[in-house]
Formats: C-alpha cells, structure tokens, sequence
C-alpha cells in the first residue's frame, strides 16, 4: 500500500512532532550527515566538466526522487508512521507560516550572522551541529527574502507557467536549455541576480544561509521543498503522460554532454538506479 506525503500545512502537532523526533533521531546516529554528505559530493555545477547527475542536468529531478526515497526510508525505519511532508511556497509565502513555528522548522536567523535561533534545530538545542558544509560554519542559518536584495518566492502563476511546458528537458540538457519541464522548476533563467534564480532555485535563495549551495541538506526544510518539486514534477507527468524522461539515449561522441548527463537507461549515482525506474512512484507514494 502506497503511503501518503502531506502538505505540511495540514500535519497535526503530533504529526510534526513525529517528524521532527525521526529527524533528530537521524541526526544523532549520523545517518543524517551522509545525507548531507552525498549532497555536497554531487554538487556538480555545468562548468566543470564532469558528469552531472544532481543538478543543472535533465536528472535533477529523478536524482532528488531517489535521495527523498532514501531519507524517507530512513525515517520510516525510525517510525514507520512518518513520510516527508511538502511545503507549498505558492500557499505559505512569508516568514509568519507555521511552517516556521517553534514546533517544526524553527524560523529565521538573527541579524548580523543569520544564526537560527528558534526551534528544535537552532544550534543552542545542542542537537544539531553541523558535520559538513561549504564552510566551518556549525550552526544553522536562514535569511529570509535576502532584505539587502530581496525577493520573494515563487508565485502560483509561475508554478502553471512551468506546467505548460510540453517536453521533458532540451538540449544542451544544462542550466541553459531553453525549453523544458526540468529547466523550468530547477530555474536557472536568464539574467543578473535574482532574475537569475526561479522556481526551485528561488525557494532556495529565498530562505537563505544555508540553503544556498550544497549544504543546502543541512536545513530540514530542504527536503519539505524537494517533496513539493517532486510533487510538481508528478503533476507534470500526469498531466503529459506521453512525455517521458530526455534525452532517451547518451548525448554522442562529439557532442558537448557526452559522459555528461545521464539518459533514460544510464546509472545515477550514488545509486545504482536509472531515470525509468524513477519515473513512477504510484507504489510507493502518493501526494494528499
Ligand atoms: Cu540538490
Ligand atoms: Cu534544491
């Protein structure tokens, strides 16, 4: 029987209890580092040269289906009763959502090093220190909506923007294809600063600190967001049954992606897993 990921709006205070205490439990033993730990290792960006198989490529989206499978399966072996829940930043767009409240993701750092200071994840909990990041830094940070450059999160009608793309993702299958699904909700788009950073990227920017780069897994709320992408891209797969996953075959010899991305049948590591065994989660989960 397929289990139910809610929006996280809807979650009882036991439920959001459940989750945090998986979450710490996580934390604890270390599993939780891995998480963050393979993040960071596959934070490829575009202009390295190597292959990507996380981010700014067609599998960022079955990439971070299988990582959210994989830490949801930690915590149901923790508690059999929790799943990820979703945030929907097109419903809860300010720094007032219970989202934030001291019972589930604690809120905003404080001015000056953006230390969060609320919550059961702030530093001074004594309950999650930081193991790997980009940086030394060991404790949590958040700066909601950037307010030296702000922005503000994705809207609704960016979100059905998106929807109407037809196909999967075009070449040349990076963080400059011009059309597609996966472009689209990653959101590299054209221009300087913020204009820069859409849909998924935006969410990110937006809540700040550590969100931003590949520790970005080491604030809780990374996977809330990861679980409404993936549920947009569900949305998106129900609505264009047809579709599919591009490229369906390797980017040839000669071509720049070449060894670069991964196609349809290709292995995503960490895992020995494809985009096609991906590409339906009916059996395993479905969205409330
Ligand atoms: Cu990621
Ligand atoms: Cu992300």
């Amino acid at each position: 029987m397929a289990y139910t990921r809610k929006n996280q709006r809807d979650l009882t205070s036991a439920e959001k209890k459940r989750f945090v205490s998986a979450v710490l439990e996580l934390k604890r033993t270390g599993t939780y580092d891995d998480f963050v730990r393979t993040h960071i290792d596959h934070y490829v960006a575009d202009g390295e040269g190597k292959l990507r198989v996380a981010h700014m490529c067609p599998s960022f989206l079955p990439w971070h289906r299988k990582f959210l499978l994989e830490f949801e399966r930690a915590l149901r072996r923790i508690d059999p009763s929790v799943t990820v829940p979703y945030w929907d930043w097109t419903l809860d767009r300010t720094p007032a959502a219970s989202l934030w409240s001291e019972d589930f993701m604690g809120g905003n750092g404080r001015p000056g090093d953006f230390q969060v200071m609320t919550g059961p994840f702030a530093y001074a909990s004594g309950r999650w220190t930081l193991r790997y990041g980009m940086t030394e830094q060991r404790f949590l940070s958040r700066d909601f909506g950037r307010p030296r450059d702000p922005l503000d999160l994705p809207t609704s009608a960016q979100v059905d923007e998106a929807l109407r793309e037809r196909t999967y993702d075009s070449a040349p299958w990076n963080s400059t294809s011009r059309s597609g699904f996966r472009n689209r909700l990653e959101g590299w788009a054209q221009g300087q600063g913020n204009t820069r950073f859409q849909l998924h990227n935006r969410v990110h920017r937006w809540v700040g600190g550590l969100m931003l780069g590949g520790g970005s897994v080491n604030d809780p709320v990374f996977w809330l967001h990861h679980a409404y992408v993936d549920l947009l891209w569900s949305r998106w797969q129900a609505r264009n049954p047809g579709a599919g996953y591009l490229p369906k075959d390797p980017p040839p010899l000669g071509d720049p992606q070449y060894r670069k991305v991964a196609a349809l049948h290709e292995r995503m590591g960490p895992w020995n897993v494809t985009p096609a065994e991906l590409l339906d989660h009916s059996g395993i989960y479905r969205y409330a």
